[in-house]
This record gives structure tokens, C-alpha cells and sequence, in this order.
């Protein structure tokens, strides 16, 4: 065919993602593709990638609109495991309360809610073993929580105080727990992918039965590392598995900048050729049962599985934002897929297991407790007060031996402070 002369052609552009509502519009969410329940039923575990394409594009659910929670991914949990995958959820919810209201009263310098998306931490984690290595972002707190970390240690690293196990060397929330088999968390969006990928490739190469689960934002996967990641997993059929939580907002981009206009987060999956399902993140039981599938799949040499969980940041990206500059207040109460606690809660009642009675006094009794683990975590110190690791403990820890250079500026460091507070300084 001939070339086009130019001089006919329109000018080229680009197109440049606009968020559908901002600040003042009503937000309207009629065109969320919603599906029944069990519209695409549990493939077996050991499915070929391939012949479950429809399942990035669907959408998985359990709980349906009724509450009543049917089909073939029912994980039929029983009743007392729903009260407690509760109870998590709202310790979570008390504790980010807690800390969100401790920053606004100058106690830490930040703070990340995870309001709205606690199925996507609290659900999976219960879904794996406890041996499995988790690998999160910043807003997977409800790792730990589930997972019974000592909330004081978190309350600690949240204050940098002189309890802080990391020695205020992270940034608040980004927390450290390998026994716990929680990865450090890292300010640099994604890093853990490849990270989460190393370790599963490792686990396998050693003959283990350890599982890792890697975590990371809707934005996040615009990184490199998001897709570098991939192609090792894929090509190493390593046991890992990769969550996208898709709260549709990357600070106060949305979602479209990191591809969503064109194709859904799962559906990535698919240019890898490995297992991609898409979930509704704000139904814990659709969210414990796809971790239970994708995990099942890791755990038999069925290979990796790509989850996307459908979800809403519920509030803002963290204590230094507020998105009332850039969306619609009332686009959380708009959201059609709901919110994960007040699904789980409803579901409990019409179960005939639970009552607003018992709810009221379980939010209370944790709110309660997180408030006197919060007391306690302050007589170790909070921002501000000069408890916390002394200086010289800076330089340690990186080297065997400590360089001459590093105990140089020690030294220099601990003589400022006798200049400044007298021989008899020492750090608290
Ligand atoms: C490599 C890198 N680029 C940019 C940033 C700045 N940043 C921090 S959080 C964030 C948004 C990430 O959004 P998303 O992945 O959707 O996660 P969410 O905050 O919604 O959980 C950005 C751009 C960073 N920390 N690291
Ligand atoms: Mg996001």
C-alpha cells in the first residue's frame, strides 16, 4: 500500500486520562459491571492459564446482595472463622484510627490508613499458611495484625521511639517482622515483586513447600519492576503469588494513568501467560477463596497466579493528602461493591450468627484495647520528646566492623551533643 502523503493527514495526539468525576460532581457509578455470583464457576487448581482467560475480565463474588454467600468459590468458612477474620478487620480499623488521630496530634510525623481495602490484608493472609512469606506494600498493616504481631511494636516503629526495633531508620508504618515472615517494607514502589519472586524461586530450588504472596497498588504496577517480576515467575513457574489492589487511586492519580481505560489489572496475566483472576476485594470471602485457590496452584507446581481485588481507597492516600482536592467526597459512599467490614457483618447476622448488639461491644472492647496498647507504647516515647535509640546507634549495623570513616563521624556526632548538653550527655 502506498504511504499516506502527510499533508493529509490530521495532526498526531495523545491521549491524556481525565478522571470521570472531580471535586463537586455527583459521582455516578452505574456503568461498574457488577455480575451475579458464580457467573464464572472455580476452575480446578491445576488449570492451564490459557483456558481461563474470562476470569481477568470478571469479577469473582461470593457475597451476593442478599448477603447470603453461594456458588462454587464459597470457602465455606465456619462461623467462628468469619467472627475472627471480624475481629481482625476491625482491630485494623481501630488501630488506623489510632494512629491516624495520634500523627494529626503531632505524636509521629505520618501515618497510612488502609480504610475500605482490609479485606485485601486480613482475607489472604488467613487463606495461607503461617509460614508463607509475605511480601507488602506500605498500606498491608493487616498482615501483621492478623497474623498477631504485638501491635505495641508497631506503635513503636510508628513513633520511632526508644522501643522502635528498627531504631527509627524507617520511615513510620514501614515496618520490619521476619519472624513473622513479613518482608521489610520499602518506600519505593514495587521493589518487592522481584523480591517476593527471588524468594519463591529460592523456596523451590531448595526443595521447601513455603509459598511467598507479594502485594502492590494499582499504580504500582506502572513500575518495571512489576513486570520484570513477572516474566521471571512466569518463566520459573515459581510458586508466588501477585495481588494487585486496585483501589483505583495512586495518591491523586487515578487509576487510568496506569492503564485501567484499556484493560483490567488482572488481565496483565495474560500477556505472561500465567493464571489471572479478578476479584471483589471488598468480599472477604471472595478474597480468602481466590488466595485459597492461587495458593493451592503455588503449592502443587501449578505456578504463579496474578490477583487483581477490586476495591476503593476509602479515605486518603495518607496523612500528607487530602483528597478532597481531587475527588468527590462522596465517591466512598457511591462505590457499589460496599465496604468489606459491613459485608462481613451482614453476612454474620443473616447467618444468624451475630447481632449489632455484639458488634457494637467488639468495636468497642478493640478500640478500647488498641487505646491502652497506645498508652503504653508512649511511655517509650513519641516525635519530639528525645526518647528514642541514641545517635551513635546510626552507624551501626551495616558493616562487620565498623570503617574508620564511620567512627570518625560517630565520634563527631557524640561530641556535638557533649558541647551542646554538657560531658555528661548521654543519649536516652
Ligand atoms: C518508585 C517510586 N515512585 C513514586 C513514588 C511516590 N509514590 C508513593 S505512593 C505512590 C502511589 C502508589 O499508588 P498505588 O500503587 O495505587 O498504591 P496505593 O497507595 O493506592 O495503595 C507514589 C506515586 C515512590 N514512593 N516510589
Ligand atoms: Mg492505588
Amino acid at each position: 500500500m502506498a504511504q499516506r502523503p502527510k499533508d493529509n493527514l490530521a495532526p498526531l495526539h495523545l491521549h491524556v486520562p481525565e478522571p470521570k468525576f472531580r471535586p463537586g460532581d455527583k459521582p455516578d457509578f452505574s456503568d461498574v459491571f457488577v455480575p451475579p455470583v458464580d457467573v464464572i464457576a472455580r476452575p480446578d487448581e491445576a488449570v492451564i492459564p490459557a483456558d481461563i482467560h474470562n476470569l481477568a475480565y470478571g469479577l469473582v463474588r461470593v457475597l451476593g446482595d442478599d448477603n447470603e454467600a453461594t456458588g462454587s468459590w464459597n470457602p465455606g468458612l465456619d462461623a467462628d472463622k468469619l467472627r475472627l477474620m471480624l475481629r481482625k478487620m476491625l482491630t485494623l480499623r481501630a488501630f488506623d484510627d489510632r494512629m491516624f488521630r495520634a500523627q494529626r496530634q503531632g505524636k509521629t510525623s505520618f501515618y497510612m490508613k488502609s480504610y475500605g481495602e482490609e479485606a485485601t490484608s486480613v482475607a489472604t493472609t488467613m487463606a495461607l499458611q503461617r509460614d508463607d512469606m509475605c511480601f507488602p506494600s506500605y498500606r498491608q498493616q493487616g498482615i501483621l495484625v492478623t497474623r498477631d504481631y504485638p501491635l505495641i511494636e508497631m506503635m513503636n516503629q510508628i513513633y520511632s521511639n526508644r522501643g522502635d526495633k528498627l531504631k527509627g531508620r524507617q520511615l513510620p508504618i514501614m515496618y520490619s517482622a521476619k519472624d513473622y515472615g513479613f518482608f521489610s517494607v520499602s518506600g519505593n514502589l514495587t521493589t518487592q515483586y522481584p523480591q517476593a519472586v527471588g524468594w519463591a524461586m529460592a523456596s523451590a530450588s531448595r526443595g521447601d513447600t513455603r509459598i511467598a504472596a507479594v502485594w502492590c497498588g494499582d499504580g504500582s504496577t506502572a513500575e518495571g519492576d512489576f513486570h520484570s517480576a513477572l516474566t521471571f515467575a512466569a518463566v520459573y513457574n515459581a510458586p508466588v503469588i501477585f495481588q494487585v489492589v486496585n483501589n483505583q487511586w495512586a495518591i491523586s492519580s487515578f487509576s487510568g494513568f496506569a492503564g485501567s481505560e484499556r484493560t483490567t489489572f488482572a488481565a496483565r496475566a495474560i500477556g505472561y501467560g500465567i493464571a489471572g483472576l479478578r476479584v471483589d476485594g471488598n468480599d472477604v470471602l471472595a478474597v480468602y477463596a481466590a488466595m485459597e485457590w492461587a495458593a493451592n496452584r503455588a503449592r502443587t507446581n501449578n505456578g504463579p497466579t496474578l490477583i487483581e481485588y477490586f476495591t476503593y481507597r476509602g479515605e486518603g492516600h495518607s496523612t500528607s493528602d487530602d483528597p478532597n482536592a481531587y475527588r468527590p467526597a462522596e465517591e466512598y459512599a457511591e462505590w457499589p461493591l460496599g465496604d468489606p467490614v459491613d459485608r462481613l457483618k451482614a453476612h454474620l447476622i443473616a447467618l444468624g450468627e451475630w447481632d449489632e448488639e455484639r458488634h457494637l461491644a467488639l468495636a468497642t472492647e478493640l478500640s478500647d484495647e488498641v487505646k491502652a496498647i497506645q498508652k503504653e507504647a508512649e511511655k517509650n516515647g513519641i516525635l519530639g520528646h528525645g526518647l528514642h535509640h541514641s545517635f551513635e546507634t546510626m552507624f551501626e549495623d551495616v558493616f562487620e566492623d565498623m570503617p574508620w570513616h564511620l567512627k570518625e563521624q560517630c565520634e563527631q556526632v557524640l561530641e556535638e551533643q557533649r558541647d551542646k548538653f554538657g560531658s555528661e550527655w548521654k543519649a536516652q
